[in-house]
């Protein structure tokens, strides 16, 4: 900073004791300046440490907690853990009846659905903390009507929250039919089913996200009028994934939210039970035509379907059974709320793996087999 002498703009001393008091001031002036140069350095040093706070990613190691008072890192993982026994356990439990059910006769078809808090097994020996279907666990049971019918559905809330039930194959004001029921209530509506394919049920009420990770959903399937192709076989399978606050082995284990809203699931299953149809395979006799009825109740993840071994003679992609199905398909994209239909038609006798070709999911239990004949061994996919 350029700096003038004093003396030049200084009007003419007056002898004497004038001098000593024009040096005094002028000393008094240096200081002040000095002064307010060391603070405006000060007040630029601050704005220049903020403005790079702001442009810096926080440091700190703390997590920030979610509303409902989670931290969102870190996260534990319980994918896998069972007990030791768990091969003993998994013969022993009783697989989810993947087979369809007939259509009902009539003209209506009468449901009924109790909601109830439950415990049940997701893998061997891994208990969990449900809110799920009371005879059923999760998934709730498999619907199976003909287009053109009438579903008269009764929901209970044995629960102790409110819960809800929206069938998307429903078309229907929502805020009414899909509204909570208290805990105790029951009530009814009805929907005509008018679109064909298979279509997800679940609970809708706040967060779907928590409702639908603790076991609240199924599948309801719509036949079309006319009739899909004869097939041998026919399986409904529900996606479906799993967010564990503990391994669920000596106590059972509940939601996390924060592992849910992560993605970072402990169990991925077909029928909510890890690797259950590969412990009791699915079944079909050489040269037989097998249809999956596949949902992806998620709550998040898709089913990435495939069947190793074979390819798909006919796909109904996004379960649209009013278009020509798709033909020799690999795999198939079910999304999450979404469904999709699969003919299968195997010659050979063998283990075939029912997957999502998502392998960290087939790694968490979303696996079957299908058996066909009388294989010797399992095979080890
Ligand atoms: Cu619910």
């Amino acid at each position: 900073m350029a700096s003038y002498p004093a003396t030049k703009h200084r009007p003419p001393a007056p002898e004497s004791s004038s001098g000593a008091f024009w040096m005094v001031a002028t000393m008094l002036l240096g200081i002040t300046v000095a002064i307010v140069g060391f603070f405006a350095l000060m007040m630029w040093a601050d704005a220049r440490e903020s403005r790079d706070a702001v442009a810096e990613p926080a440091a700190s190691s703390e997590a920030t907690p979610a509303p409902d008072g989670n931290v969102s890192l870190p996260l534990a993982s319980f994918a896998g853990v069972v007990p030791e026994n768990a091969a003993e356990l998994a013969a022993a439990h009783k697989p989810y009846n993947a087979t369809l059910p007939p259509v009902p006769a009539g003209d209506l078809v009468k449901v009924q659905m109790t909601l109830k808090d439950m415990t049940v097994q997701i893998a061997p020996g891994v208990k969990y903390n449900t809110w799920a279907f009371d005879g059923h666990g999760a998934p709730g049971p498999t619907i199976n009507v003909r287009e053109g019918q009438t579903v008269e559905m009764t929901l209970t809330n044995g629960g102790s929250i409110p819960h809800s039930i929206d069938f998307h194959a429903a078309r229907i004001a929502p805020d009414r039919a899909f509204r909570d029921a208290k805990p105790g209530e029951s009530f009814t509506f009805r929907f005509k089913a008018k679109d064909p394919g298979i279509f997800m049920y679940h609970c809708g009420t706040k967060p779907v996200l928590a409702h639908i990770a603790n076991g609240m959903y199924g599948a309801i399937i719509v036949q079309p009028k006319e009739g899909l192709p004869k097939v041998d076989n026919e399986y409904v399978l529900v996606g479906s994934e799993w967010y564990l606050n503990g391994d669920g082995i000596k106590e059972p284990a509940s939601l996390d939210m924060a592992k849910a809203r992560a993605r970072m699931a402990d169990w991925v299953t077909f029928n909510g039970y890890a690797n259950q149809y590969v412990t009791h395979p699915l079944t079909a006799k050489p040269g037989e035509t097998t249809r999956f009825w596949v949902v992806a109740a998620g709550p998040t993840n898709n089913v990435n379907f495939h069947v190793v071994g074979t390819i798909f003679d006919r796909a109904w992609v996004n379960s649209d059974l009013t278009s020509p199905p798709q033909q020799g398909v690999q795999t198939v994209v079910v999304p999450a709320g979404g469904g999709a239909v699969f003919d299968v038609k195997i010659d050979d006798e063998g283990f075939y793996p029912v997957v999502s070709h998502a392998f960290a999911d087939v790694d968490l239990g979303q696996v079957g087999l299908l058996k066909v004949g009388n294989p010797k061994k399992a095979a080890s996919h």
